[in-house]
């Protein structure tokens, strides 16, 4: 399909005004003026590689300039492809080639190969026969996949000196064999000439002008005498060589670049142009909130007695989901967020714990201590930015890319749903649950927290349903500083012999960073994730999870 069709355009409204481009940007200038097209222009795209428009680039590099231009713009883009660089067969290919680059349409010109730009004077000038051309045109035609793939045929008569009557000769041969337009040229310093080939046009296809040699001419004119588009061809090119001699010659002049300062275009318009903002935007999205991206420990350690006899030969993380371990699910969904060092903490039966790719460290004691006690035998894995899961959790990785592009220092996901079904009286079964309370609550029917997410004020099994305002699902983060921090925290309560420290929960701990005044934030969801924590846990985890 082609991207964005010109053939409309010619087909109704007023005239349709293009503008030459020779590279993205220029396009995008035209596009940004108003300019309704882009003629990717061979004149432009041989000056700026400074050779002369004369068959002297290959199809692969005027190629090349146009996919960059239809890149950049939305509006239709016309190749210009000079005399199709060869014969009938050789059109074929090049109809092909630009018509997946995604231009709106070519231009086949009657010069022989290679040819001369129109304007060249004292250089050779020959045209192909008419018949010859007529058959390019055909064979264009019946290359193209998409019919609204336009082409457009182009005389060079006039050009050439051999008058109105050649040139409307050759252009109704063109429209017979299929062109959608024909672009008849002129380097006559008036519009008469143009106007008398228009007077006793009769074909039954629109006209192009390419007002370069006649630049007085005006829309309403064109319009009135029948020409459909016009094509500003090499304006912007022109424009540009004056103002980059000038600011050159003038910082060569005076040895500094503040006299052209104020004619210059500020930096910050050159990064519009090129997507700086998209850019930074993509970057917050998709790229880790520091240089490196975190390592992760998953919380494998626990033995869950109203679990048995399920978790009699192996620990939870090990249970089967559809031949899919939970661990197995967890540690695919890190690896493919880009989180490749891993540490599982095994304690009960640990030497069930199976998983390529990760680095295991033991919790002997799990059975008397707590996760925080499991998680800082991962000591070596929370020296910089880190995530922690539990290992009993299966959730949509969306779920974790969501929490990798946080920008907190501690960032926690939290399940508004529970509020939502809370409040709808469908207090869940089971329970004790990690709740929530947050500085933003979820208010009414409809919720968008805090683009920077909301600040979680209290955490915990203690906060009542009533008052939650979400669940912790087991999934958190920390940069290098919030990493550092619980460290500290950890280390300050074990010097201080802190009761009950080894049998801490993450909870825990995360109330006490709370408390010290360390920002804790919500990365908000809502669903999409599950716990294994009984019988029926396990049975609906089946039930609902695809392979
Ligand atoms: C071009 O811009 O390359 C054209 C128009 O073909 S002209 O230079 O006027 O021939
Ligand atoms: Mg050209």
């Amino acid at each position: 399909m082609t991207r964005a069709p010109l053939l409309p355009l010619l087909a109704r409204g007023p005239l349709v005004l293009a503008a030459g481009a020779h590279d993205a940007l220029s396009a995008k200038l035209a596009e940004e003026a108003g300019f309704d097209a882009i003629w990717a222009s061979g004149f432009g795209i041989s000056a700026v590689q400074a050779v002369p428009d004369a068959n002297i680039l290959t199809l692969t590099e005027t190629l090349e300039a146009v996919r960059h231009i239809v890149d950049a713009v939305r509006i239709p883009v016309v190749a210009d492809c000079d005399n199709g660089y060869g014969n009938a067969i050789n059109v074929m290919r090049t109809v092909g080639e630009f018509e997946r680059a995604g231009a709106a349409g070519i231009c086949i010109e009657d010069n022989d190969f290679p040819k001369r730009c129109s304007f060249y004077a004292g250089v050779r000038r020959d045209l192909v026969a008419v018949d010859e051309h007529a058959r390019k045109i055909q064979a264009a035609t019946a290359a193209r996949r998409d019919p609204a793939f336009a082409v457009i045929a182009r005389t060079e008569a006039l050009i050439a000196g051999l008058g109105v009557e050649e040139a409307l000769a050759r252009a109704r041969a063109y429209a017979a064999a299929g062109a959608d337009a024909v672009l008849v040229h002129s380097k006559a310093r008036d519009f008469g000439e143009l106007a008398s080939f228009a007077a006793a046009w009769d074909g039954p296809v629109p006209l192009v002008a390419v007002p370069t040699t006649y630049p007085g001419v005006t829309a309403g004119e064109l319009s009135e005498r029948g020409f459909r588009m016009a094509i500003f061809a090499n304006q912007a090119l022109r424009a540009a060589i004056v103002a980059m001699r000038e600011a050159l010659g003038e910082i060569r002049r005076s040895g500094r670049a503040a006299t052209v300062e104020d004619r210059i275009a500020p930096l910050e318009e050159v990064y519009a142009l090129v997507g700086v903002p998209e850019l930074k935007a993509n970057e917050e999205r998709f790229l880790f909130a520091g240089s490196e991206p975190p390592r992760a420990v998953i919380l494998a350690a626990g033995f869950e007695p109203q679990l048995m006899p399920l978790i009699q030969d192996r620990p939870k993380t090990m249970l089967e989901v559809k031949g899919r371990t939970i661990l197995d699910r967890q540690v695919t969904a890190l690896h493919a967020c880009g989180v490749q060092d891993i540490t599982v903490v095994r304690g009960y039966q640990k030497d069930r714990v199976a998983a390529a790719g990760v680095r295991f460290v033991d919790n002997d004691r799990f059975a008397e201590t707590g996760e925080l006690y499991s998680l800082l035998r991962a000591r070596e894995a929370l020296g910089g930015p880190f995530l922690f899961l539990y290992g009993d959790i299966i959730f949509e990785p969306a779920i974790l890319a969501r929490l990798l592009a946080s920008r907190a220092d501690v960032a926690l996901v939290v399940d508004r749903a529970f509020h939502d079904a809370y409040r709808a009286g469908l207090a869940p079964a089971g329970g004790p649950f990690d709740l929530v309370v947050t500085e933003t609550p979820p208010n009414g029917r409809r919720f968008v927290a805090p683009e920077s997410g909301s600040r979680v004020v209290r955490i915990g099994p203690e906060v009542a349903p009533g008052e939650a305002h979400g669940e912790f699902i087991g999934m958190a983060m920390f940069s290098a500083a919030g990493a550092a921090t619980l460290l500290d925290v950890h280390d300050e309560l074990a010097g201080g012999r802190a009761e009950g420290l080894e049998h801490a929960s993450m909870t825990q701990i995360l109330q006490a960073l709370i408390d010290r005044g360390q920002p804790v934030t919500a990365v908000d969801i809502h669903q999409g994730w599950m716990e294994i924590d009984s019988f029926e846990d396990y049975r609906r985890a089946w039930a609902e999870l695809a392979r």
